[in-house]
């Protein structure tokens, strides 16, 4: 986990709606997180202590995560939490589906990156509430971030909130959010063989989106083997080949999102 890479040091939290700064906050777990990453100390005799926070963090957030799914399932809020290496077309996928769905649907979105409000500011464009949370050092969403976000968002029943967490293969899938299903974007470009390379975000996804597919003549991605690869890991994965650009696949999207 975060603990291997350096995440959430002394990490400020900021929220933001386009146009009006929400607030900002440090963060608790990432302070305790910190001790993690003290590397004046010997390593030999450490470990037990990363592994002990390491499970105290985890649970944290899997306690505040159960207290988010309570909010959503009462309010009939369909969450969805968006996982990816960056630049896979989240956000692109995002401002299409409300471009073309705000009348059927009542869409929310959360935003996250660790800097800048690129893309609140195109989900604004797009026409649907958002807020944007800058994780400062920290590589991913946590519950906790979803609470406070949401609670600013007030989304209305039968909702659907998107959650973009920050582009990231890896801390993003240990952190539960409490959303209703997890989905996995993995573009042509990025090569058939991510899911053998990371496989706990391919294992705790529901659905795999696979985009780019314009691109499919000028790259070299097998797409039997993308899928076969993330068979192994995840026997149960949905698939859902679509290009963002050219609107191939974007019904079977469209289709997926209202049967939920
Ligand atoms: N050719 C092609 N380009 C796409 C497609 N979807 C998105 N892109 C491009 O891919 C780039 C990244 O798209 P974003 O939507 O910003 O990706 P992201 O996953 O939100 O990126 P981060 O938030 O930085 O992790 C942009 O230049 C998009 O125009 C697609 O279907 N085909
Ligand atoms: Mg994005």
């Amino acid at each position: 986990m975060c603990g291997t890479c350096g995440c959430g040091e002394d990490s400020h939290v900021t929220y933001t709606k386009p146009g009006n700064k929400v607030h900002s906050q440090t963060h608790d777990h990432q302070h305790t997180h910190g001790h993690v990453h003290d590397h004046s100390h010997d390593h030999s005799h450490g470990h037990s202590h990363e592994i002990q926070l390491e499970i105290d963090v985890l649970s944290k957030n899997n306690m505040l995560a159960e207290r988010n799914r309570g909010y959503f399932e009462a309010l009939k809020i369909k969450a969805y939490n968006l996982v990816s290496s960056p630049g896979s077309g989240k956000t692109s996928l995002l401002e299409k589906t409300i471009m073309e769905l705000k009348n059927d649907l009542d869409f929310y979105i959360i935003e996250g990156d660790q800097q800048t409000t690129h893309d609140a500011d195109r989900i604004d464009k797009a026409g649907a509430p958002v807020i944007q949370v800058n994780t400062g050092n920290g590589c991913h969403l946590d519950a906790h971030m979803i609470n406070h976000a949401t609670k600013d968002l007030s989304p209305k029943e039968n909702g659907i909130l998107f959650i973009e967490n920050v582009g990231n293969l890896v801390c993003p899938s240990l952190f539960d959010l409490g959303e209703s299903k997890r989905i996995v974007i993995i573009s042509t470009t990025e090569g058939e063989d991510k899911p053998l390379k990371y496989p706990t975000m391919f294992e705790t996804s529901h659905l795999c989106i696979i985009n780019k597919i314009d691109l499919l003549p000028y790259v070299d991605f097998d797409m039997d083997k993308a899928k076969s690869y993330a068979k192994q890991v995840n026997p149960n994965l949905e698939f859902i080949e679509l290009s963002v650009r050219s609107g191939e696949g974007m019904d079977a999207w469209y289709e997926w999102l209202k049967k939920q």
